[in-house]
This record gives structure tokens, sequence and C-alpha cells, in this order.
């Protein structure tokens, strides 16, 4: 047996019985006739659909193997804008550039023959320069309690490594700074002198074959890491609450990923707006984009039994699910932690 699979077994077993313990409980409310589809929808995990719910879902020991999927906004009150919100996004400031559209900034083949905006908007991320929100702080918190199963992550900045989230459990699904090749001749160069070139020259060459020098960040129309895929496949069926925070939910594959987790496991949103909600409650919240994934949460559905939705910043959901967890001084404890000289070792 591979070790992998050694590792699996326990876990799953674990898993099948805390699903029994759940619908055990859930059955207690039936009565003897009544018909299946009630059964579904009496399937409660949360006693409420808020945070409160949440932590009572966390200490009453259901939750131990929690993922959290995160985006641009839990680093935006560390000062990193995100993309999409209206008026502070980067998308909204680049008008200087004279994009053919927003997004050609990180397109690659808009990279091949512009490289510069890039550039530009990368020295505004760049690792080295930002303190951690409180909402890293809190998926750290979340690992030392020995509840994290995975931080799935679409951000570039490194705020992860800084914030000391124990660098196995972070997937960076949309790559990252620790290392830089060429996208012409794809020779690897050290970070260091990729970034001190984007500082002071504004370009960064390839000696070999004189194209540049990319961050392995991944641009629209580049593969995510063999990991994001290899570990959404194991570590998504094992998930019993399901954290997402600071994301518009508009990037595929990432956005999918909240289909992913078994049908009665809860997920809660925080966010400054819904995003990811059902087609059918559009009105409401944005829809997850693409039609072909059904699903998205159901906050507006009148038989939602799981999905909670904190609309406010990030850091804000995560003081108020710390304090209902008891770890409220915990928390504001780590985010006062020093932060430690920078350095790429992921
Ligand atoms: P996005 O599309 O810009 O969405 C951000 C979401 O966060 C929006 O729904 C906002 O309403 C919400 N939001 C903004 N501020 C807060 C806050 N303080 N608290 C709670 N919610 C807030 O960004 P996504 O991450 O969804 O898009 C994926 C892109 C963004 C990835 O490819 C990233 O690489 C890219 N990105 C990363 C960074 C970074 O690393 N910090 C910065 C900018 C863009």
């Amino acid at each position: 047996m591979s070790a992998e699979n050694k590792d699996k077994k326990p876990v799953e077993g674990k898993h099948e019985e805390d699903e029994v313990d759940k619908l055990t409980e859930a059955m207690k409310d039936v009565k003897l006739g009544d018909k299946e589809e009630k059964t579904e929808s009496a399937f409660k995990p949360l006693s409420s659909n808020d945070i409160e719910g949440v932590a009572k879902y966390i200490l009453d020991g259901h939750a131990k193997n929690i993922i959290v999927m995160t985006g641009a906004g839990i680093s935006v009150s560390a000062g990193i804008p995100d993309f999409r919100s209206p008026g502070t996004g980067l998308y909204d400031n680049l008008e200087k550039y004279n994009l053919p559209y927003a997004e050609a900034v990180f397109d690659i083949d808009y990279f091949r023959e512009n490289p510069k905006p890039f550039y530009e908007v990368v020295k505004g991320i760049y690792p080295g320069q930002f303190h951690p929100s409180k909402a890293h702080y809190f998926i750290r918190l979340l690992a030392e309690h020995g509840l994290l199963l995975r931080n799935f992550t679409q951000n570039i900045d490194t705020l992860e490594l800084i914030a000391k989230i124990p660098q196995d459990k972070v997937i960076y699904a949309h790559g990252g700074f620790s290392k830089a090749h060429c996208v012409g001749c794809h020779k690897e160069y050290p970070t260091d002198f990729v970034r001190e070139k984007v500082f002071s020259e504004g370009i960064v060459k390839c000696d070999k074959c004189n194209s540049c020098i990319k961050p392995d960040i991944v641009f629209f129309g580049e593969s995510l890491p063999d990991e994001y895929f290899s570990c959404s496949k194991k570590d998504f069926p094992k998930c019993d609450l399901l954290i997402v925070m600071g994301t518009s939910l508009q990037v595929r594959p990432f956005a999918t990923l909240i289909n992913a987790v078994g049908d009665s496991v809860p997920r809660l949103l925080i966010n400054m707006n819904a995003v990811g909600v059902k087609a059918s409650f559009k009105s409401e919240g944005i829809p997850l984009k693409d039609m072909m994934f059904s699903g998205g949460f159901a906050f507006y559905d009148p038989d939602n039994h799981r999905d909670a939705f904190f609309k406010g910043t990030c850091d804000d959901g995560v003081q108020k699910l710390a304090d209902a967890l008891g770890w409220g001084e915990e928390l504001k404890k780590a985010f006062e932690d020093p932060i430690p000289e920078f350095k790429f070792e992921h």
C-alpha cells in the first residue's frame, strides 16, 4: 500500500463515522412513515445558518477537516487591492496602460506582446511589503487547533507564508513569486534577481533567448499547478466544513470547488457581497459563472440547510467566528505577531 493510501484509510473511516453520527442526529426528528423528501430537508448540520451556527458545529466536534478557500479580498486590509472591487480594484485602475481589456494584464499571450503593464502592476503586490491580515492569522489558528485540512488560495502575495500558516497546508492555486522562468526557453531564474530587475529596470529579459522572465504566477491561458488538482481531488471528499473568504468566485476552475464538498457539508462565505450563489437566485447575488457546474450557495433558498453568509470584511468575519469559538484573544494576539524577515522558502 502506498504511503498516501495508508494515510487515507483512517481519515475516511472517521469521516464515515461522523456522517453516521450526523445522520443519526437528523433522523431523530423523522416520524414513522415520513416521506423521504422530508428526511432530506430535515437534515440540518447547522443549528443556525450563520457564524454562530458554524461555531457551534465546530465546537461540537463536527469539523475536523476544514478547507478554507481564499481570494484577493483577504489581503485588501493588508493594503493590496483586489481585482474586481468597484473603484479600488486593480481592474478599475488600469486606464494608463491602454489595455485592450482589463484581464490582459495577466494574460499570457498579451504578456508576450507587451509585458510592461504586468511588471508595473506587479510591483504593488510583490511579497515583502505587506503585513498579513487577521484572516490569514485565523487560518493559522485553524491549523494550530488541528482543524485545517487545507487552504486553497488564489492569492499570489505570499502572505500565507508570512503569517506562518504551515506551508504543507497551503495550495497556491494560481502560483506565486517563489520561482521565475523565461516564457521563451523556460530557463529558471533566482527570484531575488527578478525582483531586483522588476523594481530597477521595469522589465526582465532572459540572457539566453531574450524573451521575458515571469514569476511563476498562473496567467489566464495557463494551466494550474499539478498539486492543485491532486490535492483538490484528495481533500474535498474529506472536507467537513468549507470556509470561503474574500473572493468573487469568478475565476474557474477554482470557483467550482465550492461544489466539490458533500451535499451535507456546511459552507460559510465571508465576503463583502454574496457571490457564487445558485443561478436561480442571481437577483440576490453574483451567480457561479459556469452553468456546466450546477450548484452554488443556497443562501436565498427556502430549503437552505447548510450555507451561511457573513456580509462584511474578512477580518470582521473571522474575528466574530473566533470570538464565538473562544479564540478571540488568541486571534488578536497572533495578529500582533512581529512579521519575520521575508524569505522565499516554500
Ligand atoms: P476579485 O475578483 O478581485 O474578488 C475579490 C472579492 O473580495 C470581491 O467579491 C470583493 O467584494 C471581496 N472583498 C474585497 N475586499 C474585501 C474585504 N476586506 N473583506 C471581504 N471581502 C472583500 O479576486 P479573486 O481572488 O476572487 O480573483 C482571483 C484572482 C485575483 C486571482 O487570480 C488572484 O491571483 C488575483 N489577485 C490576487 C491578489 C493577491 O494576491 N492579493 C490581488 C489582486 C488580484
